[in-house]
């Protein structure tokens, strides 16, 4: 028995009081799709089988490098982290893995089994840090991690990736994510080339240590912390990683981490075709890597890229399985709130995905009809499928509102009665 942590007959009278509305709207979105040949069952099943990952970092108050001011209740460790991901779950019925953080989220790894099995929960690929100095390392990562000039510090920075990868075994995890924040502040301090070549070195013996069932996905960000050059800046340098590592390296996509006004839905396309879309981070940004909310700024955007997933996923297209995942940084609101916000966003621009009339589409593409073409992509993002997702929930035994029942049970004053409020100030995200 899955153990919840909001009580059940708050749901339930939440739900109650919203059924009969919801009902009524479904069945007239459902009469709405009809007449466009969509079975709104379909598409509400697909949506129910979509899941996308909470990053345990996710769920404690970000920050920024000015300052970072914590919340209320703020989890204290992985257990309490895991705690509030149940919650996220319970609701929304969307994210039904975690993804943990070493050694950030390190402990033992039975115990992280037991915790996450208590409330139905499994663990999503594994993170790896060498972009910052733990308490008990030897050698620092101040210039440099993998790519490192010193080969004791990036075998100090491949042992700890073999470490998250046996964790991950035992967790039941199925694949690393690696990212670096490798690179220089000035030029001439790095050589391009050989940097390049100590990390790809490196990459390798991570690779050879993956499991035989395990993917190995790499992470592309253009700046920050490095702010001249980064050794795994964009796609291009990703997808040569991939190339060059094997057949269970992959990309992955992290929305924040391009230049602004960069067409990431044609990168996406483009790691599809070539088979190495590992998957994504989804958040949002309006001026760099913001770690906004996923779709807040830019609900088009996200909905574009999910056009390209769908295409792929409709087409068939070979070994098509991209790990989805939040990764984003709560700044101002409640993490929980912001979380579960972000994962309906998700699932909304994969549902709305899911209505693109793809023959119309085709045939406009054809004839060359670009305004045809372009108003079939806007047709389906128009359309409010908030009924398909709220059935979903319903359905799933989550809230039809996942904040208003969250808020009515007061789950955020009730741990910050057991969880000691955090000292102020520090920046950086926790
Ligand atoms: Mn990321």
């Amino acid at each position: 028995m899955t153990e919840k942590l909001i009580a059940a007959d708050i749901v339930t009278a939440h739900n109650a009081a919203r059924e009969n509305n919801l009902r009524r709207d479904y069945e007239h979105l459902g009469e709405q799709l009809d007449r466009r040949g969509i079975r709104i069952d379909a598409i509400r099943e697909k949506v129910e089988k979509f899941g996308v990952a909470i990053p345990s970092w996710g769920v404690g108050t970000g920050g920024t490098r000015f300052a970072r001011f914590p919340g209320e209740g703020e989890p204290r460790d992985v257990f309490d982290k895991i705690e509030d991901c149940s919650v996220i779950q319970q609701l929304t019925r969307a994210t039904p893995t975690v993804s943990l953080h070493i050694p950030w989220d390190k402990a033992d790894p039975q115990r992280l089994k037991q915790a996450a099995s208590r409330f139905g929960l499994a663990f999503d690929a594994m993170n790896s840090n060498t972009f910052s100095d733990g308490k008990d390392q030897k050698l620092s990562y101040k210039f440099g991690s993998l790519s490192h000039a010193d080969a004791a510090v990036r075998r100090q920075a491949v042992e700890h990736n073999l470490e998250c990868i046996e964790i991950g075994r035992t967790i039941g995890s199925k694949a690393l994510t690696v990212w670096i924040g490798d690179g220089s502040n000035f030029p001439g301090q790095v050589n391009f080339t050989k940097a390049f070549e100590r990390y790809l070195d490196a990459m390798r013996d991570i690779y050879a240590a993956l499991p035989e069932d395990w993917r190995l996905f790499s992470e592309h960000k253009m700046y920050e912390p490095a702010f001249y050059s980064t050794v795994v800046q964009d796609w291009g340098t990703n997808y040569l990683i991939a190339q060059e590592l094997g057949p269970k390296a992959f990309c992955l996509v992290d929305l924040g981490h391009h230049a602004p006004n960069v067409n990431i839905e044609m990168i996406v396309a483009r790691l599809i075709q070539f088979g190495k879309l590992g998957g994504f981070h989804f958040n949002d940004s309006k001026y760099g890597d913001d770690d906004l909310d996923a779709g807040s700024i830019d609900p088009y955007r996200l909905f574009l890229v999910f056009n390209e997933l769908v295409d792929a996923e409709l087409s068939g297209a070979k070994g098509f399985d991209p790990a989805h995942m939040l990764d984003q940084s709560h700044n101002v609101t409640d993490p929980i709130e912001s979380l579960m916000l972000s994962a309906v966003e998700v699932q909304r621009a994969y549902a709305a995905a899911l209505l693109v009339d793809r023959k119309a589409l085709e045939s406009y593409q054809t004839e060359n009809d670009a305004l045809m073409a372009t108003q079939t992509l806007k047709a389906a993002f128009r359309t409010d499928v908030e009924p398909i997702l709220a059935m979903a929930r319903l359905n799933g035994g989550g809230a039809i509102d996942p904040v208003g029942a969250y808020r009515e049970a007061g789950y955020r004053r009730k741990v910050a009665e057991e969880r000691p409020a955090a000292v102020s100030g520090g920046g950086g995200i926790v």
